[in-house]
């Protein structure tokens, strides 16, 4: 089972504003999911509604979705209090105004957050009925209040504010680096496969997969640590099937066949994406590889200069992969460390490492000139796990990636029957 993060990992952010705003719509928008009630009787949320996920880039979240506190009577004085409540243990709040309205409520609201040192980000909801008004924007700017235009029914300007979102999370909360504990509950078991191959370092293991160990620990979880021709005897000996099996991408296929389909199954890369890059970025670019035809060019990069050996997956695996599954020869340029080309105009796909050894902001500077460019940046686990056919598997996990992978997968698959109808 994928059990949530225990709440106290998760950085909380709590959506306020008048009834009626968009607050429950601003959640469903972000989640793209059916979490909270939505109409257009005012009062609708009574209660706050928590959904936990994971928010990239800012990593695991809790929103919590609360009653609009412009009620009035008894029934709105509780809802008031629980909404105060809510107030007191955000992280971050989430300041939901209708666009062009702006009274002395939201004032008062500015003011509680404020008093209580939580960072405030302005959503200027339903910006398709009514433009914001100038005189409002230009006073947010005077005082470095961030907001965010957004149209919650349509999902337009959420990924702005979640970029504004990261800017004001506290440094701490995006520090803490959960690798994997939030797939896996207390007292429930991870098997990680680590082929001990010309690869691996000697006598040490991978710093990821330490880490994950280290990780999974802290999270008071179990851990079965095998290698891949011992996984079946593991799984055989487990009383309780494990909560997720994590594989080194280089034997994903081996160790896909072995593993059951109800126990949910990914990489150490994949899991790096999450931790270093942009998971939902990366995985639509994955995607892109089911677009490479024969002769294309393709950016092999990694972040440090290991020295390459026979069975390397950046120079031999992954290029006999996915020349597999292309039908034909790609043309693979291979570069590391700092030493990337300035003009990618050439490359139809960047594949990069999982960058262990860099901070999060440097492999998202990387991504983001990729993007500038528009050139796609996956990473080693996605596209193996693509070119292998099971990425939709190795997404189970990760919710939101899952969806943009069968969005970005869907979209292809039409344009593929658009030009074969040609
Ligand atoms: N046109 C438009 N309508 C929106 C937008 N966002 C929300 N709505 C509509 O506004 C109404 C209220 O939305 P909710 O999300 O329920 O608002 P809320 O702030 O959660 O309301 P309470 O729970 O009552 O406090 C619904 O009819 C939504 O469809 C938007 O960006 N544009
Ligand atoms: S930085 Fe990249 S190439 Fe170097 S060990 Fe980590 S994942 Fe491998
Ligand atoms: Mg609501």
């Amino acid at each position: 089972m994928i059990r949530a993060t225990s709440k106290g990992f998760r950085l909380h952010i709590g959506l306020f504003g008048r009834r009626n705003v968009g607050k429950s719509s601003l959640l469903n928008a972000i989640t793209r999911q059916q979490v909270s009630i939505v109409s257009e009787v005012p009062g609708t949320t009574t209660d706050p509604v928590e959904k936990p996920m994971e928010l990239l880039p800012v990593g695991p979240v809790l929103f919590v979705d609360t009653a609009g506190v412009d009620d009035v009577g008894a029934l709105g004085a509780q809802r008031i209090e629980k909404t105060r409540l809510a107030i007191a243990r955000s992280d971050v709040g989430v300041l939901v105004a209708e666009s062009g309205v702006w009274t002395e409520f939201e004032e008062k609201l500015l003011a509680e957050l404020r008093a209580q040192g939580i960072p405030v980000l302005i959503a200027v909801n339903k910006a398709d009925l009514r433009a914001p008004d100038p005189e409002h924007l230009y006073r947010f700017e005077q005082e470095k209040l961030p907001y965010a235009e957004v149209v919650a029914t349509t999902g337009k300007g959420v990924d702005e504010f979640r970029a504004r979102l990261w800017e004001i999370a506290p440094a701490e909360s995006i520090a803490t680096q959960v690798i994997l504990r939030d797939l896996v509950g207390p007292d429930e078991t991870a098997v990680l496969v680590m082929p001990i191959d010309a690869e691996a370092p000697k006598g040490r293991i991978k710093q990821l997969q330490a880490q994950s160990i280290r990780d999974l620990l802290d999270g008071e979880s179990c851990c079965v640590v095998v290698k891949d021709a011992g996984l079946q005897k593991a799984l055989d000996n487990l009383k309780t099937p494990p909560s997720i099996v994590v594989t080194d991408a280089a034997v994903f296929d081996q160790v896909a066949r072995v593993t059951p389909d109800s126990i949910p199954l990914t990489a150490f890369s994949i899991l790096l994406s999450r931790l270093k890059g942009d998971l939902v970025a990366q995985t639509k670019a994955a995607v892109a590889a089911g677009s490479l035809r024969p002769g294309d060019k393709v950016l092999v990069a990694e972040s440090c200069t290991h020295h390459p050996i026979q069975e390397d997956i950046g120079r031999v695996k992954i290029p006999r992969w996915l020349e597999k599954s292309v039908g034909g020869e790609l043309q693979f340029t291979h570069v590391k460390g700092r030493d990337f080309p300035q003009d990618l105009s050439s490359y139809k796909l960047v594949i990069h490492c999982g960058a262990c050894m860099w901070n999060r902001q440097e492999m998202l500077s990387r991504i983001a000139e990729c993007q500038r460019q528009g050139v796609p940046i996956t990473n080693y686990g996605l596209v193996i796990a693509f070119a292998l056919g099971i990425l939709e598997r190795a997404l189970e996990p990760f919710p939101e990636a899952l969806a943009a992978y069968k969005e970005a997968r869907q979209a292809q698959v039409e344009a593929a029957g658009v030009s074969l109808a040609n």
